[in-house]
Formats: structure tokens, sequence, C-alpha cells
């Protein structure tokens, strides 16, 4: 079903509405701000629904003041958002549901893409805790990949839209990653950890968006290689591409304070998370709700190629 987000605007966006709820837009592109909710698995039927279109129309929104939640609120909000995920398909995080990220190394956070692209089950929303921030630095940055599909000249949405890419865990980090030399030894063990099971999967470079029928661009850091094209040419095409979707004025870029929740839509961004705060503590907190295997514009799903996901996400209730 195709939300009409576009008659939903002045709801969407109203501060003063009856239920107390504002949503203010942070960016021109992306990115809105969610005043009046005190997040929790209680919430009104009515203001879980306004949450959703605020996330399906601004691809990120962001909500202050929610230090009240624990990790057992947290899951029990996210819950209202659809059937969860566990906390990582290779990672063992400790916690069947929560993805904690404390690092500021040798993580593949601080380099642009959509979470846990490499299996074919891509999460449909995020939701991420900010526990302990950091007095500077620490910012996330998000994109918006529809928009970025939307601005492409007609030429390249010819050429993207018969376009598949495969995706995997097992990439080169050296190649990627800044800081990925690091060999310190948490890092190194970090990295193998992430790679323990392979996965490989490939998707389509424009997929449909489930809830919204919008097209998206599915790139990001987790791509290997483009379908029929070899190494030297898919980076190249690859940069062009993710050089769209990363431009300045695409992205929202977020201070966070503790007790910070941002959600995004993971079918319709790319994140970034910016290691600049040195040797200072940084602890956020991912809860993750499933989404299904994306449908690219000819109607074909995204296709295994390594690994199976199935533990990682029970989808079958998603599929129609
Ligand atoms: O630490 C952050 O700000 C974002 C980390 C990240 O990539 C994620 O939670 O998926
Ligand atoms: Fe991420």
């Amino acid at each position: 079903m195709t939300l009409q987000l576009e008659q939903d605007h002045a709801i969407d966006h109203s501060p003063d509405s009856p239920d107390g709820v504002g949503v203010h837009r942070i960016g021109g592109r992306i990115g809105a701000r969610v005043d009046g909710v005190r997040l929790s698995g209680d919430l009104d039927d009515a203001v879980v629904a306004r949450i959703r279109k605020a996330i399906l129309r601004n691809k990120v929104v962001v909500f202050r003041g929610q230090g009240h939640l624990d990790d057992e609120a947290h899951i029990a909000f996210a819950e209202r958002l659809g059937t969860l995920t566990t906390a990582h398909p290779t990672v063992n995080t400790g916690s069947e549901r929560i993805y904690t990220l404390t690092a500021n190394k040798g993580m593949a956070a601080n380099s642009w893409h959509t979470d846990v692209t490499f299996v074919d089950r891509v999460p449909a929303f995020s939701i991420l805790r900010g526990v302990t921030i950091p007095p500077y630095g620490g910012n996330t940055v998000w994109a918006n990949t529809v928009d970025a599909y939307d601005r492409l000249p007609d030429s390249l949405k010819a050429l993207v839209e018969n376009l598949w890419a495969v995706h995997t865990n097992a990439y080169d980090y050296a190649d990627r990653e800044q800081g990925a030399h690091d060999d310190d030894e948490v890092a190194v063990a970090r990295r193998q950890e992430f790679r323990r099971t392979t996965y490989e999967t490939a998707h389509p470079v424009v997929r449909v968006h489930p809830e919204t029928g919008e097209r998206a661009l599915l790139l990001g850091h987790f791509v290997k290689q483009f379908v029929g094209l070899n190494q030297l040419e898919s980076s190249t095409l690859f940069n062009l591409l993710q050089n769209r979707v990363t431009r300045l004025e695409n992205t929202i870029r977020w201070t966070w304070q503790q007790g910070d929740v941002a959600i995004w839509d993971n079918r319709a961004t790319q994140h970034y998370a910016v290691a600049d705060f040195g040797e200072e503590p940084r602890e956020v907190r991912r809860i993750t709700v499933a989404g299904d295997v994306p449908l690219s514009v000819d109607g074909r799903r995204s296709e295994v190629l390594v690994g199976d996901a199935s533990g990682f996400a029970d989808i079958d209730a998603l599929i129609s």
C-alpha cells in the first residue's frame, strides 16, 4: 500500500496537533525532530501511527529527552513498529535484541552504509538510543537515498534501474574504512567477529519501498561489486552514485545528547557515525525492526548468494 504522504503533510508537521505531538523538519531533504512524545510500549495506536508516518516521510526522526528508557522499555517501544531482528547476524552482543556500539575504531559505522545489507532481509527501521554521549564529536549523519535517486538524470536512472549489486560482510576493510589499518587487538578481533559467517546477497540498486512505493538507491559500504562489471568499473560507478547519496545537501547531521533517540527508515537512508570524539566514551544502543526482501523496479526480489539469515529475522509474516 502506498501512503498518501503529500496529503498528510500538513497534519504531520503541525506542532499544535490535538495529541500534543509536534513534527518539526530539521533539514530541507531529510530529518525531523518529534516533540511531545514520551516513548514507551504503551503509546496510543494513533501516536505510534503518527511516528511511523513521520519516519516514512522524513526518513529519520529524533526525539530529545527519552532518558527514562531502559533496554526493556526501548524494546517494548520498538515492538510497536514491527517484528524485531536479533541484535546482529554475526556479532555476539551479549544480548538477544540489543546491539551496543561503543567503538571509535575497528567498527564499520564510520563509513557510509545502510544497516545489514549483506543479508536478503534488510532491516526496516533502526532505533538508536544515546546512552553515553561524548562532550564533543560523535555526531551521526544520515542521507536520503530516495531523494538521491529522484535527482538522478534520466540517463542514470535508466542505468541503475537495471543494475544489481552484490553486498557482503566479508569485504576488504582496508580498501574502504578509514582507520582499518588499525592493528589494535580489539579492533582486529571485532572485524574478525563481524566476518565470522560470510553472507552475500545480490540486491537491485534501485529498490521499490514496500510502504511508500518510492524508489531508493540501495548501496553503501557492504557493496562488493556490481553484477556484470569488473572491480574497476564497479568502484568507478559506485563512487559516482555514492557521491550523489552523500552530498551534504542530501544529509542531516545530529549532535547527540544523552537520552536522545533516533529512528531511521533503513530502506530509504544511509548513515555515518563520525569518529571524532578522541578517547572520550560513547555508547549507543540499537534495536532493529525486521524488513522484507527488497523488490526491484521490474518486480524481482533480492537473491541470497551465500549464507542463511533466517535466524536473524523471521520475515514470513512480512511476505504477502
Ligand atoms: O553510532 C552511531 O551513531 C550509529 C552507528 C550505526 O551505524 C548503527 O547504529 O547502525
Ligand atoms: Fe549502522
